[in-house]
């Protein structure tokens, strides 16, 4: 065999074995918490490596579930987990591959050092790396035991079919000579065949005991019933009734979309956590869930983006936050005077800094611990995450764990990475449906379709909404009275109907009278520009 066919054989065989352990590992890390490789490796290169190439692939992934029409909102987690684990196959066949060019046969104590290296290799990489992103969930003993054992087990398995393959060919021959190349290439074939179909079988048990497991463990802890299914929502006699095909005002949970620096969020133990308030304050003090709940609460309709939503995108949310003002715990810590900034650090080495004004003067700078009345979903930041009115998610740390008050500025995460340090959030407007078949005949039997989709303009409002049929004039559409002023609005206009192909754009003006900006711009690095517009489809 050449160098390169054995090195291919190497490969093959590394990832059939992979994937069955990182199936089995997933299991563990649903059952116990244990620490996941594929999605520790994915974590950790999305911090270390440089921000531009980071948010680079994360444009690529947008772009990529955009022109195949997947929903970034829906879909981004799960293509980025299976980034992670083609990673780690990847991984998996270059390590096999290597280790099949230098095998010997017989196999001798150099081949039992390559595959106790190759164990070893497996071990400290991960380890090292679910220190880093992690923290050896649920403790280092069992974390770094269950990794050996992890490495041991793939490379031990990778030695063994690696000898299999490279051995001769046992049968004998017709004419009783020595085992001719045919009769090996039949045989490795049929190794091959059988290690496919054990690796088949153990990958296909494993999901279905993953699968078991996770739908034991969602079942949700009592949370009792959402906010929203007990109560009409503030708007509810609001005259504009939004077009039909319009997006829901107010988002369920389960829709919101979800953006952060994880393959699977951090697990946090509500009952053990506490919220740590120290640095310039006379009194440090650590919260526990009960106490923050027991503080005077504000319940706010916000809409929440992304900065890397693209003009139209789906990477925008409304739902009904409850929480503290940041300042009310602030206070009870004794804020000093040369207090200047807090920063707000997360359990995934997310953070971020908010100057004393913003939060002193605006008491909707809130530390959130429930959505729609129930607590924050495990993916949306539990127990704890803030609101900062006016500015992209970014800027908005979830799950955390300490509130430090600084005499000086601070990058964020995302700043360190070149991304804007304001993050202040663009007027943007869509076009959610034109309701072709919901034409509506008017008295003077003239026919009009509705039109109808959101404005936004971060904490500042909506004063007008504009619709445009191809070139013709902006005529205004109605707006239909918001959850809130943080949140966005929903508009309706009702097109009188033009036969043909027609593009319809729109545009909006903001609380203060700022008009949208027309002139497109790229969502790096400081919020997507340009007008949303749609073709009528007959
Ligand atoms: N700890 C932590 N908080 C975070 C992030 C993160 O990666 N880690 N991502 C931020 C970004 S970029 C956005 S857009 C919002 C998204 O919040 P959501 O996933 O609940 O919609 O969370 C913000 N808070
Ligand atoms: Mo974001």
């Amino acid at each position: 065999m050449t160098t390169w066919k054995r090195a291919g054989l190497g490969a093959l065989v590394g990832t059939m074995l992979a994937l069955p352990l990182a199936v089995v590992l997933y299991a563990g890390r649903l059952a116990w918490g244990l620490p996941f490789p594929p999605f520790d490796l994915f974590d950790w290169l999305a911090r270390a490596l440089p921000g531009a190439l980071v948010t680079a692939g994360i444009d690529g992934l947008v772009t990529t579930l955009r022109i195949v029409g997947l929903s970034t909102a829906d879909v981004a987690k799960t293509a980025e987990q299976l980034l992670a684990l083609v990673i780690f196959l990847v991984g998996a066949a270059v390590l096999g591959g290597l280790v099949t060019t230098v095998w010997r046969r017989p196999p001798g104590r150099r081949e039992y050092v390559l595959t106790g290296a190759t164990a070893l290799l497996f071990t400290v990489a991960f380890v090292t790396v679910d220190a880093a992103v992690g923290g050896l969930q649920p403790g280092p003993a069992p974390a770094i035991l269950w990794l050996l054992v992890a490495g041991a087990a793939w490379a031990s398995a990778l030695g063994w079919a690696i000898n299999r393959l490279s051995a001769p060919a046992r049968s004998a021959t017709v004419d009783g000579g020595p085992p001719s190349a045919s009769v090996e290439v039949v045989n490795r074939r049929s190794f091959l065949l059988r290690l496919g179909g054990a690796s088949a079988l153990v990958t296909v048990a494993g999901a279905a005991l993953a699968l078991r497991i996770r739908e034991e463990s969602g079942v949700a802890p009592d949370t009792g019933p959402r906010w929203s299914s007990r109560n009409p929502l503030p708007n509810a006699g609001a005259d504009v009734e939004p077009a039909r095909g319009t997006r829901p005002e107010f988002t369920p949970i389960e829709d919101h979309y979800q953006i952060d620096i994880n393959t699977s969020p951090p697990r946090i133990d509500g009952a053990s956590w506490r919220l740590r308030v120290g640095g310039l304050v006379s009194s440090p003090m650590e919260l526990s869930l009960p106490e923050l709940k027991r503080l005077p609460a504000l319940h706010q309709f916000v809409t929440l983006a992304c900065i890397s939503n693209p003009i139209g995108g789906s990477l925008i949310s409304t739902t009904r936050w409850t929480g503290v003002p940041v300042r009310d715990v602030l206070d009870a810590a004794g804020l000093h005077p040369e207090g200047t900034h807090v920063r707000i650090r997360a359990a995934d080495g997310f953070h971020e800094v908010v100057a004393r004004e913003l939060f002193e003067e605006d008491e909707r700078v809130m530390l959130t611990y429930a959505w729609d009345g129930v607590p924050l979903p495990a993916k949306h930041g539990f127990p704890l995450r803030i609101y900062i009115p006016d500015r992209y998610g970014m800027k908005q740390p979830k799950w955390i764990e300490s509130v430090e008050v600084l005499d000086r500025w601070e990058e964020g995460y995302w700043v360190q990475r070149s991304w804007d340090r304001q993050a202040r959030m663009r007027a943007t407007s869509v076009i959610d449906t034109i309701g072709m078949d919901m034409m509506v005949v008017d008295a003077d039997s003239s026919t009009r379709i509705p039109v109808g989709g959101i404005a936004h303009a971060g904490a500042r409002g909506i004063s007008s909404v504009e619709v445009r049929v191809d070139d013709g004039p902006w005529e205004p559409a109605r707006l239909r009275t918001p959850l809130s002023d943080r949140t966005w609005v929903i508009w309706r206009y009702d097109w009188p109907f033009q036969e043909g192909e027609h593009t319809l754009t729109v545009r909006c003006t903001d609380g203060a009278g700022q008009r949208q900006v027309e002139e497109r711009s790229p969502v790096r690095p400081d919020g997507a520009t340009g007008l949303h517009r749609l073709e009528t489809m007959l």
